[in-house]
């Protein structure tokens, strides 16, 4: 049996950015993970998730400022970039409203952009052939998070801290929460904890059961297309791009190849799984209907090769919102399930709010918009 005042649970994106903040701060922190660093069982791999102010949901637009803030503070202690900016639109058919809630909220954030047609936008970037009267709001500081690289990058700096234990290929089983300290339960290793920090992406439902029926683990998958000429589909000339339906399951996001070969491209929303199941089939309509899409709105793609694919999953809590809690009954157990498929952006701020909680044992009011345990 170990003891350990603060143990993280997860070592994807929230559970390093936690531990990476916590070792900061000068507390010693066990980080347990259940597979191997950099794993591509859960919600954190891949090379590159998109950045970007560009919210329609006010509470999460107004905590974006902070996020980029906590990247750069993380580039610096690095001593390398994960930011690249590209710039990002967002667009979708008229009467949706999502691109006027986006443009509002970045005119209260002062955050450039630029609201326009679909006509407009196809004039500025000859790769779309939006419909004329589609709407979009272009944010030319949106871009791209080098993901498995800042990972790296936290778990790195985690181990620079005064006494860090970085735990790999260790299933937790349950928390124990009978005694007076949480004990953290693997195959034959016990860890008492003073505080424990529950990251484990899917897998915290289970290991939280208060939190289980709110949290919905999904298979997404993701392709990554290369046309025969990339060069209009590259860093400097291709923005991120998400894409708001009239429905809730047409949504679709792409970005320009970064990390990885091919532009990456996936629709936003897939069927409930199970955590432990591994699937990285890609049915043929799934494919149909992205080529679909592109013909619509990116032509030059839609006959391009599909050179990689992948499937990860989102934690899907209830609004699409995070998840990030005391447990209900006691102060030493934090829940923190900040997914809901946009969570990467938020991750290395989320683990400073994490740390902060478990070093303070108070919830920062100013993230309160994501505190909401049922
Ligand atoms: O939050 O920007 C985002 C995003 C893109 C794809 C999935 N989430």
């Amino acid at each position: 049996r170990l003891v350990a005042k603060n143990v993280v649970v997860g070592a994807g994106a929230v559970g390093s950015a936690a531990a990476y903040h916590l070792a900061r701060r000068g507390e010693p922190v066990a980080l347990v993970e259940q597979f191997g660093l950099g794993h591509a069982r859960g919600s954190s791999h891949g090379a590159a998730r998109i950045t970007r102010h560009s919210y329609a949901d006010p509470d999460y637009a107004r905590l974006m400022p902070a996020a980029f803030r906590s990247w750069r503070e993380l580039e610096a202690d690095a001593g390398r970039s994960f930011y690249v900016r590209t710039g990002g639109v967002s667009f979708g058919p008229p009467g949706v409203g999502y691109v006027d809630r986006v443009a509002a909220n970045l005119a209260e954030l002062d955050v450039p952009h630029r609201k326009m047609s679909g006509a407009d936008w196809n004039d500025v970037q000859p790769a779309f052939a939006l419909p004329a009267d589609y709407e979009a709001v272009f944010e030319p500081d949106a871009g791209m998070l080098a993901a498995a690289k800042a990972i790296e990058a936290q778990v790195e700096l985690a181990r620079r801290g005064p006494d860090t234990r970085i735990l790999t290929e260790r299933p937790i089983r349950r928390i124990d929460l009978e005694g007076e300290r949480p004990v953290v339960v693997s195959d034959g290793l016990s860890i008492e904890a003073e505080r424990v920090i529950l990251a484990a992406g899917p897998w915290t439902g289970r290991l939280a059961p208060g939190s289980a029926a709110a949290l919905r683990p999904t298979r997404q998958r993701v392709l990554y297309f290369r046309p025969v000429n990339p060069a209009p589909y590259q860093v400097g000339r291709f923005p991120t791009f998400i894409y708001m339906g009239a429905t809730e399951d047409d949504a679709f996001y792409g970005m320009p190849e970064f990390l990885a070969p091919g532009m990456k491209l996936g629709r936003h929303g897939g069927p409930d799984t199970d955590p432990d199941r591994q699937d990285s089939t890609v049915p043929d309509d799934y494919v149909a209907l992205l080529r679909t899409f592109l013909a619509k709105h990116i032509p030059g793609l839609a006959g391009a090769e599909i050179v990689a694919t992948e499937t990860c999953i989102y934690t899907v809590a209830p609004g699409e919102r995070f998840l990030v809690d005391f447990h209900p009954e006691r102060r030493d157990v934090i829940v923190a399930s900040p997914c809901s498929g946009h969570g990467f952006k938020f991750s290395n701020l989320v683990g400073r709010v994490l740390a902060d909680m478990a070093a303070t044992g108070e919830a920062d009011p100013a993230y309160a918009a994501w505190t909401r345990l049922p």
